[in-house]
C-alpha cells in the first residue's frame, strides 16, 4: 500500500492526500513534520534528504516533492483524465502546477505563516501588506485564465488544479482584504463540490 509521510495540515501534504482521494487510492499516512518530528531522524533523511514533507513510498519507490508525487500518481492511475495524454494538454497542466511554486513563494511564508503561525506581536505588518498585494497581482493571472475555461487546464478537472487549489483554500480563509476575483472564487467553489477536496483540503486554518 502507498505510504505517505506528512502532517495533514501541511499545504504540500494536502496536495498528495487530495490527489489520492480523487484517485480512490488507499494509503497509510504517518504524521511527520513540525510537532511530530520524524523529519529529523536519520531514517527519514535517508528517504528525503530535504527533511521536509511529503514523502511517499510506493512498492519500494520513494518520491518527494509534492508536485512530482501528484504527477506520478496521476500518470500511474489516471492517464487520459487527471493526467492528460495529449502532450500539449499535459504541458499546459504542468505549467499551472509549476507556476504554483511562483505563487507559493510569495504566499506561504510571507502571508500564511505570518498570519496563522506567527504571534501578533511578532508580525511585520508592512511585509504582510506587500505580500497581500503581490499575491493578489499573481492571482490575477489565474483569474484571467479561468475566464476562458472552468478549470486551470481546460474544460475538466485535472492535476493542474491540485497544487493551486490547496493554496487558494488558505488564501480565501485568511483574515485579509481580497479584491473581487470572481472567476477564481467560482473555480474555488467548483473545487469545494469535490468530496476529496472537502475532506483533505477545505479544513480550518491551522
Ligand atoms: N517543494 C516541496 C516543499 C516541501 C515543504 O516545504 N514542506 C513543508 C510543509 S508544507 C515542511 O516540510 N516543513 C517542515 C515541517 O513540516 O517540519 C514540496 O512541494 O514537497
Amino acid at each position: 500500500m502507498l505510504r505517505i509521510w506528512g502532517r495533514a495540515n501541511s499545504v504540500n501534504v494536502k496536495k498528495v492526500l487530495w490527489c489520492c482521494g480523487e484517485l480512490g487510492l488507499p494509503f497509510e499516512r504517518i504524521d511527520a513534520g513540525l510537532q511530530y518530528g520524524v523529519v529529523d531522524t536519520p531514517a527519514y533523511a535517508r528517504l528525503n534528504p530535504n527533511r521536509l514533507v511529503p514523502t511517499v513510498e510506493d512498492d519500494g519507490f520513494v518520491l518527494w516533492e509534492s508536485h512530482a508525487i501528484v504527477r506520478y500518481l496521476c500518470a500511474k492511475h489516471a492517464a487520459g483524465t487527471l493526467w492528460p495524454k495529449d502532450l500539449r494538454a499535459r504541458a499546459d497542466a504542468e505549467r499551472w502546477m509549476d507556476w504554483t511554486h511562483t505563487f507559493s513563494r510569495e504566499f506561504q511564508r510571507p502571508l500564511f505563516w505570518a498570519l496563522v503561525r506567527t504571534p501578533p506581536e511578532k508580525r511585520d505588518v508592512k511585509t504582510i501588506e506587500s505580500a497581500r498585494l503581490r499575491c493578489t497581482e499573481l492571482l490575477s493571472i489565474a483569474e484571467k485564465n479561468l475566464g476562458e475555461k472552468p478549470f486551470l487546464a481546460g474544460g475538466a478537472f485535472t492535476m493542474a488544479d491540485i497544487p493551486l487549489g490547496c493554496h487558494v483554500q488558505l488564501w480565501f480563509n485568511l483574515p485579509i482584504e481580497r479584491p473581487a476575483q470572481p472567476r477564481l472564487s467560482a473555480w474555488h467553489e467548483r473545487l469545494r463540490e469535490r468530496p476529496a477536496y472537502r475532506k483533505w483540503v477545505d479544513t480550518p486554518l491551522s
